[in-house]
């Protein structure tokens, strides 16, 4: 194909690929112009500047909170849509049960459709971007095109964009497409023009992926993880599918390195479904004396095999992207403190002296607000003034934990893999699994109770398989299969994988454990039995610190409150093991031979329990 360069505006240097991709991607949506990002800081202050007058941020007060900015979205338009995220592989079976497939021809006819024109009337942004620190063996690349200025200023928080991107494309490196309109173009095709709102998307939306082409298309939202494509639809659904077929692992896991009193360092990756207070533990301040936790990644880990045959772990990300709403002096000083400056804020109220506010930041809350839909709010309203689901981006590096090493390019050896759920009942503080294989069972059977009606059953198990129930881009049964060969590669290298559960509630349903910084205990524990210095006894769910091992010094528990947190009634295990036998049935004959034989040593366990 010839180029318009002109029209196109490209940089000197771009590959074919990459013209006509771009060129066809303009075709489709005609926007009025072609602006490609450099990420350099006047490009972001100019954006700034362009929406700031617009309205579609608010500049918050220079003195309390500089270079920050708060936006506001449409209530129809605040969090990750699933119902309407999809994986198109060719054949259905490849999305397995838990994904919505649809057929890949019918889904580019849908896209053809809605994105034709998307873009009359706007700037289209060519944003290349790289996860992962850039040249790194385990980074990777790709191009988001954009409508919305909002998406570049937050992809430039939450990815590494501009010029080195853009130069290793044009040095031939490969890169993943990924396209974005929020789907209100504002003129028709008549060019009969319409004014912009503040918050531009379309009731109909599309978060769609092809795994074998690795592309992504996203529609209709201007919000989070249905826009940001580099995180979920990148980090997670697409790259799961290149690691699968690669021989590496795309996780939905924090990272953290941990170094004891006498200097030894361990780093340890962690997977938990949402609201399990991920963010927390990603900036944990440990309450036992000595030991130090240092952030490397706070949502997603790339990891693979090192030339020394232990696995090795990025944050393919820049940037947190965070819930406002608890976050506070007491829950997470780290994460508040790296909010003061140069933070975008999205969806959370404004105090009248031009700062911010959500639910749980101070326990009074201000007499006055506006809230995150711009109404007046008064304590006792009735409203919430923060969306619960309201947002900070901000860069990594301002986290006062950051790990030195964190954009380290090898990565970090993993020493433990740690799995949660929130589990009110069942699940100890912490066990060890007896194997690797026994880990992936753990893994793969992570659940939470649903604690709302409008979930379900209350107290029926929801679950989430390694945290990547929306994440995995492909069938959930082949992921636990390619979980099972990496444990046989790694051998005795592997990191030893753990479960925790700081939910446990007592039978008068209080929770049991403080939560917060003593979860610094179970894992000194975990990383004390990784250092051959911690005793452990067999149990049902795994091996449980033998009583003495976990050091509760100083902290207001019972002997009979540890032992309701780590008792494991053998009834309610044989349950939860039928429970677990219909869910694997679900994925029919791709669920791996050894998770049943896991269920099997499992039951065993159960009985001999029994008695
Ligand atoms: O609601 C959204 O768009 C964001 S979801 C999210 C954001 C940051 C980290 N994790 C998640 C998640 O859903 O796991
Ligand atoms: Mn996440």
């Amino acid at each position: 194909m010839t180029h318009d360069t002109t029209t196109l505006n490209a940089p000197p240097g771009m590959p074919a690929t990459v013209l006509d991709w771009v060129a066809e991607i303009a075709a489709l949506t005609q926007p009025d112009s072609v602006y490609w990002c450099d990420g350099s800081v006047e490009e972001r202050d100019r954006l700034y500047a362009e929406m700031t007058a617009a309205g579609v941020l608010t500049k918050l007060d220079e003195k309390l909170r500089p270079g920050c900015y708060l936006a506001r979205s449409l209530p129809s338009d605040v969090a990750r849509v699933e119902a309407r995220t999809f994986i198109c592989s060719a054949r259905e079976e490849d999305a397995g049960p838990t994904n919505n497939w649809s057929d890949p021809l019918a889904m580019r006819e849908t896209l053809d459709r809605v994105f034709e024109g998307s873009m009359r009337g706007r700037t289209m942004y060519v944003i290349a971007f790289s996860m992962g620190p850039l040249g790194g063996e385990i980074s990777r690349l790709g191009i988001e095109i954009t409508d919305s200025p909002y998406v570049v200023v937050n992809m430039r928080i939450m990815t590494r964009i501009g010029q080195a991107p853009l130069a290793a494309i044009a040095a031939g490196a490969g890169w993943v497409p990924a396209v974005h309109s929020v789907g209100y173009p504002l003129a028709d095709a008549a060019g009969v023009a319409r004014p912009d709102v503040v918050w531009p998307c379309n009731d109909e939306k599309y978060i769609v992926h092809f795994p074998e082409t690795r592309e992504i298309w996203s529609y209709g939202s201007g919000y989070g993880g249905n826009a940001l494509l580099g995180k979920k639809c990148y980090a997670l659904r697409i790259a799961s599918v290149l690691a699968r077929d690669e021989g590496w692992l795309a996780e939905h896991m924090l990272v953290l390195r941990i170094t004891s009193p006498v200097g030894r360092v361990f780093h340890l990756t962690a997977a938990f479904p949402s609201a399990c207070g991920k963010t927390n533990l990603a900036m944990l301040r440990p309450t036992i004396p000595g030991w130090k936790v240092e952030t490397v990644g706070d949502d997603i880990a790339w990891m693979r095999p090192g030339p020394d045959g232990r696995l090795y772990a990025i944050n393919p990300e820049a940037g947190f992207f965070g819930v406002a709403p608890g976050t506070s002096e007491k829950t997470n000083p780290t994460c508040l403190h790296a909010l003061s400056h140069d933070t975008i804020f999205t969806n959370v109220a404004l105090t009248d002296d031009g700062d911010v506010w959500w639910e749980g930041l101070t326990d009074e809350p201000p007499a006055h607000l506006v809230d995150w839909t711009g109404q007046d709010w008064t304590p006792g309203c009735g409203r919430p003034a923060a969306h619960p689901n309201s947002r900070f981006t901000v860069p990594a590096s301002q986290a006062e934990s950051i790990c030195p090493d964190w954009e380290d390019p090898a990565g970090v050896p993993v020493d433990v893999v740690l799995f949660g759920g929130r589990r009110a009942s069942n699940v100890p503080l912490i066990s060890e699994s007896y194997s690797w294989e026994h880990g992936v069972f753990v893994g793969a059977t992570v659940s939470s109770e649903q604690t709302a009606a409008a979930e379900g059953k209350v107290g029926a198990l929801r679950r989430d398989p390694f945290a990547m129930l929306p994440f995995c881009g492909y069938n959930m049964a082949d992921y636990w299969g390619h979980w099972l060969a990496m444990g046989r590669r790694l051998g005795d290298k592997a990191p030893r994988i753990f479960q925790v559960n700081w939910f446990r509630k007592s039978q008068d349903g209080k929770f049991l454990w403080p939560g917060f910084g003593d979860n610094s205990r179970p894992i000194e524990w975990a990383l004390r039995r990784v250092a051959g210095e911690a005793e452990a006894v067999d149990g049902i769910s795994g091996r449980v610190p033998v009583p003495g091992q976990l050091n509760v010094t100083g902290l207001a528990i019972s002997d009979a409150e540890l032992a309701e947190l780590f008792s494991t009634p053998p009834e309610a295990w044989a349950e939860e093991a039928d429970l677990t036998e219909e869910y694997f049935n679900q994925f029919g004959d791709k669920t791996p031979p050894e998770l049943y034989e896991q269920l099997a040593a499992l039951r065993q366990r159960i009985a001999t329990a029994k008695g």
